[in-house]
Parts: structure tokens; sequence; C-alpha cells
């Protein structure tokens, strides 16, 4: 089911009670529970919820701009947006609705927007939640009718872990990546899986469709599994960047980690008319562990 929650959010729900829940303000998912009850996004206890500023936390979407690499603010302004419900959204592929309970939204550009980027684009955005709870997150970004443009995009997904230092990512191993803490200088990954003892900061180049986060202490991985996205980018602040954020507490770093689908490196150019789709599934898995010894 899909319902109201005030006038600026809208629950998905399936069978089995999972919820999901999407805030018209910057198109973000600011919630996803499983059938437990459990929140499975981290979002930070200090949150600023003072529009038109993203939400710290949930998944808020970078667009057209990816960091600071151009003229618009951090992460573009689509985060900064209010989006409305696409209630004719172009058909998708029925697998994209069967079973699912979904919301369509839909961003176009304000005459602010067109000054800064004279770009005339639609960003749609299709948030489903499966019958066995998995998230996917479906953008499409169609050229309208203009000069050809192209733009960088992110799924910048705050995950919620139970202790940083017992996560580690598989999937990722030997790919080059631009360190954001070194001036975006590339690196290659050595071979073993990536774990976390200060702050990372990174876009991992090329990566395989399918990452997996492993969070030992609760016995779950999440996987991620995207289309359209050839980065991966990992982020957590640690102890000092987090004490630097006023909108993020100062313990908070050892309770999240970004693992956002991105399209950094190679930014994606539309003809006029064409179309770009960028698809996030997210699911968590139990994972079994064998003891580390
Ligand atoms: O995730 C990569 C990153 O660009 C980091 O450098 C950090 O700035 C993070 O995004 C958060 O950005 P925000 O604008 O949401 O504070």
């Amino acid at each position: 089911t899909k319902d109201w929650n005030g006038i600026d959010q809208v629950v998905l729900r399936n069978p089995q009670g999972a919820t999901a829940k999407v805030c018209l303000q910057g198109g973000q998912v600011a919630s996803w529970r499983n059938e437990k009850g459990e929140e499975l996004l981290f979002t930070s206890s200090k949150a600023i919820f003072k529009p038109p500023k993203a939400i710290r936390g949930g998944i808020p979407i970078c667009f057209p701009q990816f960091g600071n690499c151009g003229s618009l603010e951090q992460h573009g302004f689509a985060r900064n947006r209010l989006w409305v419900i696409d209630d004719n959204p172009p058909p998708l592929h029925p697998n994209d609705s069967n079973g699912k309970s979904f919301v369509d939204l839909l961003l176009k550009p304000s005459e602010e927007d067109l000054k800064c980027w004279p770009h005339s684009f639609e960003l749609r955005l299709r948030v489903s939640l499966s019958a066995d709870g998995d998230l996917t997150l479906i953008s499409r970004v169609r050229n309208i009718n203009g000069k050809p443009f192209s733009f960088s995009f992110a799924y910048h997904t705050y995950l919620s872990v139970s202790d940083i230092s017992e996560v580690r990512i598989e999937g990722l191993e030997t790919l080059d990546y631009l360190d954001n803490l070194c001036q975006r200088e590339r690196f290659t990954e050595q071979g073993d899986a990536l774990t976390f003892e200060s702050e990372v900061d990174r876009v991992y180049l090329r990566c395989p469709s399918v990452i997996a986060v492993l969070d030992h202490e609760r016995k779950r991985t999440f996987v991620l599994k995207k289309e359209g996205l050839s980065d991966v980018v990992v982020w957590n602040p640690w102890e000092k960047k987090s004490k630097s954020m006023v909108d993020f507490g100062d313990e908070e770093y050892k309770q999240m980690l970004c693992v956002d689908a991105a399209a950094v490196e190679k930014p994606i150019t539309l003809k006029p008319g064409e179309e770009w789709t960028g698809r996030l599934q997210l699911l968590v898995v139990p994972s079994s562990f064998c003891s580390e010894q």
C-alpha cells in the first residue's frame, strides 16, 4: 500500500509489514524498515529538517553534480528541491511494478535551476518495496529538447551499521579509486575486503554490479545491485570530520557507512530525446559468518 504521512511523505508498505518512507522534499528516501520494524538506513539524531537542505541520512539524490567538482552547490540541486508525485509515469518493465508497493516522483528544472544549469531535463524516480522487503530506486533522466548535456549522479546511501570497525565491503577488491582525501589522486585497492579504521572518502571506479556490505555484529549483509551506475562512493567521516558537522553526532560515524552507487568518473551525456536509467536494488540477507579466528 501507499499512504501519506503528512503532506510531504509517502509511506510504502508490503504485506509482511516492511516499510519505506519517501519525502517529496529532495525525492529522498528517509526510512527503510524490515518486517520486524528495524531501521536499515542511518539518519543522524542531529539531522536538521529545514528545507531546502537535505536531511543527513537516508538516500539523498545527488544530481546533476556529485561532490563539489562543478559550478553547482555540493552534490547538485536535486536533493534540495521539492519534487512532485508523477501520476502518469512512462511505462516501466512489469518486473518493476508487479507485486510491489511503489511511488513515482518527478523533478523538473525551476527558472532558478535553468539559470545555473540551463538544460531542459526531466528526472523521474520510482521507489518501490518488494514483497521480500527489497528497496529499489530507479532514476530516469531525459533530455527533453535542449542541446546535449552531461551530468553526474549518485544515490547517497547512508547504511545503518552496528559498529563500523566490524564492517567490511566485498566487491571492491583490486579496483582503482579516486581518493578525496588526497586531491582525488588515483590509487589501486589491494586484494582483500575493505575494512575501516579511519576516515574514508573514495570513488571506486568501474565496479561490479553487486557489492556486499557485511555487518559482523548484526550478522547482516546489505547487498547492493546496480545498473547504469559504474562507480561506488565509500564514505565514513570518522572522528575528526564528525565533530565538524553540525548535523551529525560526534560518535555517529560508528553507526553508519555511505556506500553510494554512482556515475562520477565519467559523467553521462544525453542528446535531445535520449534517456538514461540508473537502478539500485538494496537487499538485506542474513549472513552466517564463520568465526574470524
Ligand atoms: O560521500 C562523499 C562526499 O562527497 C564526502 O566528501 C562528504 O562531503 C559527503 O559526500 C557528504 O556530503 P554532504 O554534502 O551530504 O555533507
